[in-house]
């Protein structure tokens, strides 16, 4: 099924987000940004003091409990913001709020049950669907910002929104249900996938074994830092917050060291339709990783390095896996555009997978020099 934002009509849509208003008139509601599950939208008002603001409709099919997710995200804003305001950093960094409804609730709940949400707007900023080198190391120091920000907010603080979110074995477990339920129509290119996956079982449960022997500790993690959930100052090009706060919840930072450098380190992108040309660039790697770790060399443990090849490569895998699922599941999880669409997004992330192992050891030798 083919779900499209253009069913909500635009009256509806202006009610909705003047249930977040305090101030000002609605000039202007558009879709906004690239999102695979939620529906996005940037509302723009007259105000003089708050320009625009981000209206959302939070896919309740995926997140359960949106009431948790919100409670999550008031609970990491407020902490963060303390942090700063007790210990400013030396350059501008901004954390997303979220905007209340008129009568002081987390949500808009409208007459067919949607549950909409508003969010500031970080304005003077954008975000990148690819990278040059010259942002790698920003987006880095964005990751290991938002890591060390909640570095001393206990993990059981949050609740988890999204069970079983970024387990690969999990995900290989319902890959195989799936597949055990789909007459699949055989093509080159499900052989390809259907093949990369059976080669890689064993391979899928590395990071879970590590942290069931207690060699990587729980953590609070952002769980979706893929590099347009990272924005840039419109006139510095420094990154000045990350966005997208819903998977922020209990986890590995290896899940967000590997969602981060899987997403930045593909010059082609993860939605191009050229998948046999998708490769991973170690130089960009190089550069998100310096980043990263000019703040959280401080927090991370000898095991933590040893890992990070791993978790660049799993992300990568798990990712594909789980389009590929969705689409020979019918397409249930993600949005799509065009029927074979999961099932490209799949390619892409095995070709990436496999570039990231054809070059195993200068990604090693990257992590090696920067301990
Ligand atoms: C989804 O909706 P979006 O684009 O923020 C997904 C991530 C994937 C990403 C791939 C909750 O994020 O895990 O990495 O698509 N989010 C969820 O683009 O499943
Ligand atoms: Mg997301």
């Amino acid at each position: 099924m083919i779900r499209n934002i253009k069913t909500q009509g635009t009256d509806n849509l202006v009610t909705i987000a003047e249930q977040f208003m305090l101030q000002g008139k609605i000039t202007d509601i558009k879709a906004f940004g690239n999102g695979n599950i939620n529906d996005t939208f940037l509302v723009t008002l007259d105000s003089l003091t708050d320009k625009h603001f981000i209206l959302q409709r939070i896919n309740t099919q995926v997140f359960r409990q949106p009431q948790l997710v919100m409670q999550n995200m008031r609970i990491y804003t407020e902490h963060v913001h303390k942090r700063l305001q007790n210990a400013p950093l030396n350059r501008r960094w901004e954390v997303p709020r979220v905007i209340s409804t008129q009568d002081a609730q987390d949500c808009s709940i409208d007459e067919v049950g949607s549950f909409w949400r508003a969010i500031s707007f970080i304005e003077d900023s954008q975000s990148l669907e690819t990278l040059s080198r010259s942002y790698a190391a920003e987006v880095g120091y964005a990751l290991g910002t938002f890591h060390n920000l909640i570095s001393d907010l206990p993990p059981e603080k949050l609740a988890d929104t999204l069970e079983g979110f970024h387990i690969t074995p999990r995900y290989l477990q319902h890959y195989n249900e799936v597949l055990a339920k789909t007459s699949v129509k055989t093509s080159p290119e499900i052989n390809y996938c259907w093949q990369f996956v059976s080669d890689r079982q064993t391979f899928a449960h590395i990071l879970e074994n590590a942290k069931a022997k207690g060699l990587l500790p729980l953590r609070l993690i952002h769980g979706d830092p893929k590099i347009n959930n990272v924005m840039f100052d419109v006139t510095t090009q420094q990154a000045v917050s990350v966005i997208d706060l819903d998977t922020v919840k209990p986890g590995l930072v290896h899940y967000d060291i590997g969602d981060c450098l899987r997403s930045g380190c593909n010059p082609a992108g993860e939605e191009t339709q050229q998948w046999e040309s998708v490769y991973f660039e170690p130089e960009l790697c190089q550069g998100i990783l310096q980043g990263y770790l000019s703040v959280a060399k401080a927090f991370l443990t000898e095991n933590d390095y040893i890992y990070i090849y791993d978790a660049i490569r799993l992300i990568a895998f798990e990712l594909g896996l789980r389009f590929f699922a969705d689409y020979l599941a019918g397409n249930i999880y993600f949005k799509i555009k065009y029927p074979e669409h999961n099932l490209a997004r799949a390619l892409v992330q095995f070709k990436l997978t496999e570039s990231i192992e054809s070059q195993e050891t200068t990604i090693r030798a990257i992590i090696e020099e920067m301990q």
